[in-house]
C-alpha cells in the first residue's frame, strides 16, 4: 500500500524529467518537493534550470521596470532579465510548457495563458508588484468636445476578466484579432448597448486609438474599435510602444487609449504626463502581473530563486 501511494506521488516528478527523490525514506507522504529544490547532488538549481533568464516582454511596460524593482529588492543578482515582446514570451512559455521543462515569464492577469496552459504566480512576499489594480481609460485632453460619442463610448466601456478572455482566447487560437472583435461584439448585444446608450452616431469622424500588443490590449482595443466602427467612426488603431501611447495621448496624436494599468503598473507614465490627460477610469478591475511558471516548476515563491 505504502509502496503504491509513494510510486503514486513520484511518478509526476519523473514524468517532467526531475530528478527523482534521493532515498526511500522520502515516502512518508509529506513535502516531497524538498527533494527537488536544489541542493541534492543530482539537481540543478532553479537559477541553474533555467540559465538565471526570467523571459520579459517589450521594455517599456511596467512589469519590465516591477521585475527590475523586484531582482533588486530579493537580491537577485545572478538573474538576468530578457526584453522581448508579449508574443516572444507567450512563444517561449509554451515551447518550454510542451517538453515540461523550467520556464520563468513576466505574466499578468487576465490572460489567455492561464486558460491554456496550468500555471501559478510565484509569491511575492515582499509585495513588490503590488497588490491588484484594474485598466483605466485614458483620453486626449479636449476629446470630450471633439468627438462627445467617441469619449463617451470610451467613458462608458467596462467589463470583465471572461469577456476579454473570450476574445484573447480566439485570437491565440489563430483569429484575426479584428474578426474575433467582431465575433465578441456580435455575440454581446447587452453590454455592447450599455456602451452605447444614447450615444448619437457619426459620420465618418476619424479616431485614433494607441495601444500596445499586449494579448490583453489587442483584444480590448479591438473590441472598442468595432463599437465606435458600428457607431459611423473611422477608427485607426495605431500599434505603439507603452510610452508613445502615453505620450501620444498626452500630445494628443492619439485620441485615446485603453490600456493604463493603474495604479502601479504605469505609474510613472501615469505621473509624467499628469494634467495632459483624462482619466476616464476603469474598464476592467481585479488585473496582477507577476512572475508566472508552469505548476510543474517545484518552487512556489519569488525569495526561491535566490
Ligand atoms: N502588461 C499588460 C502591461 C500592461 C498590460 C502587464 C504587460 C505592462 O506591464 O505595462
Amino acid at each position: 500500500m505504502k509502496k503504491t501511494w509513494l510510486s503514486f506521488l513520484m511518478a509526476p516528478a519523473l514524468a517532467f524529467g526531475l530528478a527523482a527523490c534521493g532515498s526511500d525514506e522520502a515516502g512518508n507522504t509529506n513535502e516531497e518537493e524538498n527533494n527537488n529544490s536544489g541542493g541534492t547532488e543530482t539537481e540543478a538549481s532553479i537559477g541553474e534550470q533555467v540559465d538565471y533568464e526570467i523571459i520579459g516582454i517589450d521594455p517599456g511596460a511596467g512589469i519590465m521596470k516591477a521585475t527590475a524593482n523586484v531582482l533588486e529588492e530579493y537580491e537577485l543578482e545572478d538573474w538576468t532579465l530578457v526584453e522581448g515582446s508579449g508574443a516572444a514570451m507567450t512563444a517561449a512559455l509554451k515551447k518550454a510548457y510542451n517538453k515540461e521543462e523550467p520556464v520563468i515569464v513576466t505574466g499578468w492577469s487576465p490572460h489567455w495563458k492561464f486558460s491554456k496552459f496550468d500555471l501559478k504566480y510565484l509569491e511575492d512576499p515582499k509585495g513588490t508588484y503590488g497588490e491588484e489594480e484594474n485598466i483605466h481609460s485614458i483620453a486626449r485632453n479636449g476629446l470630450a468636445e471633439d468627438h462627445p460619442s467617441a469619449h463617451q463610448v470610451l467613458d462608458n466601456f467596462y467589463w470583465d476578466e471572461a469577456d476579454m478572455n473570450d476574445v484573447m482566447v480566439q485570437i491565440t487560437d489563430g483569429e484575426d484579432p479584428e474578426k474575433a472583435a467582431r465575433a465578441w461584439v456580435d455575440a454581446n448585444p447587452d453590454k455592447v448597448a450599455e456602451w452605447t446608450e444614447g450615444v448619437e452616431k457619426v459620420d465618418g469622424d476619424e479616431i485614433k486609438i494607441g495601444y500596445v500588443a499586449w494579448d490583453t490590449e489587442i483584444a480590448s482595443t479591438n473590441v472598442v474599435g468595432q463599437v465606435l466602427t458600428d457607431l459611423g467612426y473611422d477608427v485607426t488603431l495605431s500599434q505603439v510602444e507603452a510610452g508613445p501611447m502615453w505620450a501620444g495621448v498626452a500630445d494628443g496624436s492619439l485620441d485615446a487609449h485603453i490600456a493604463g494599468w493603474l495604479p502601479l503598473t504605469h505609474a510613472d507614465y501615469y505621473s509624467e504626463f499628469e494634467g495632459d490627460f483624462e482619466d476616464l477610469g476603469a474598464n476592467l478591475e481585479g488585473t496582477k502581473i507577476g512572475l508566472v511558471v508552469p505548476s510543474y516548476v517545484e518552487i512556489d515563491s519569488i525569495e526561491d530563486l535566490k
